[in-house]
């Protein structure tokens, strides 16, 4: 799939891109085949929600499990994160984000580059991230909320929250990165001030739309009280010029890949797949 040159100056002006109908349904089917064992992590990339019960989030499911391995090299993911970063791209990180129905909780005002720069030092915000909709994404499900634009002011004000959140305190350091309360965040002030000279939006969409943003781009997401859940699977893709230096990257490898070779496009269809993807368990 590659973007249009509308779709291309679109996500340069506003830092995201909601693209429609990327995965077909049958593609989806194999993925959501997978889910339950992916929910069923019990090792450190699995992170809980607050409550101590519902799983928030599970890391490097692009290592872990065939189906989402396939899918962080599928053509229509692959093709556009070359196009928007300009050349070879790798997977510098893969997650599940559940946002739970009822119990899923907010993601706090961040800029991603900031953690990826504060964490890893990687050289430059030439990353960014395809969030596929494996649920509907409605009003109700806790949508992300984006300002557009808001990555072409570079880094805005950070605040930054030292520890541990409460309910994380036997967690390593870096639990604080993917929490609700995070540790660095976009201060209200700013975000009020970008909101005033850009807007806000919260793209929605139909399963199976991919949502393509910038690593620079102010983000958040609210509690999700509805009955629905709203899981999206999130590869973010770095550029190969910019990765880190290895002696500089200490984050676990399910958070930040050592492998920056760039990646080959291996699928264009994981429904034709689905028998080897089975037998690949
Ligand atoms: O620290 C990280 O790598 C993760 N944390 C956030 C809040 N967004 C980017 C990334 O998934
Ligand atoms: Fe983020």
């Amino acid at each position: 799939m590659k973007l249009t040159a509308v779709q291309q100056r679109r996500f340069a002006h506003d830092g995201f891109l909601l693209v429609d109908d990327v995965i077909p349904g049958a593609e989806l089917d194999v993925l959501r085949r997978f889910l339950p064992e992916v929910l069923a992590t019990t090792d450190e990339r699995a992170v809980r929600e607050r409550d101590g019960a519902s799983v928030r989030s599970v890391y490097g499911v692009h290592t872990s499990s065939p189906p989402f391995r396939l899918l962080s090299a599928h053509a229509k993911l692959v093709e556009p994160a070359r196009q928007l970063l300009g050349g070879g791209v790798y997977v510098y990180q893969s997650k599940l984000n559940v946002k739970a129905a009822f119990d899923g909780d907010r993601w706090d005002w961040h800029q991603d580059y900031v953690f990826w720069r504060c964490e890893d030092a990687m050289p430059s915000p030439r990353a960014l991230t395809v969030a596929v909709f494996l649920d509907d994404v409605t009003e109700f499900n806790g949508p992300m909320v984006f300002i557009p634009g808001s990555h072409r002011t570079g880094a805005v004000d950070t605040e930054v929250i030292a520890g541990k959140p409460a309910g994380y305190e036997g967690r390593p350091a870096w639990i604080s990165n993917l929490t609700a309360t995070l540790k660095y965040s976009t201060p209200r002030e700013s975000v009020a001030r970008l909101v005033r000279e850009h807007g806000i939006a919260a793209p929605k969409g139909r399963a199976g739309s991919a949502l393509i943003f910038d690593a620079n781009v102010v983000h958040a997401s609210q509690q999700n009280i509805s009955p629905f859940s709203r899981m999206l699977v999130m590869i973010s893709y770095n550029h190969s010029d910019n990765a880190p230096s290895a002696h500089e990257v200490s984050r676990p490898e399910f958070l930040v890949s050592r492998d920056t070779t760039p990646i080959e496009v291996r699928c264009s269809d994981l429904s034709a797949l689905a028998a080897e993807v089975r037998h690949a368990r």
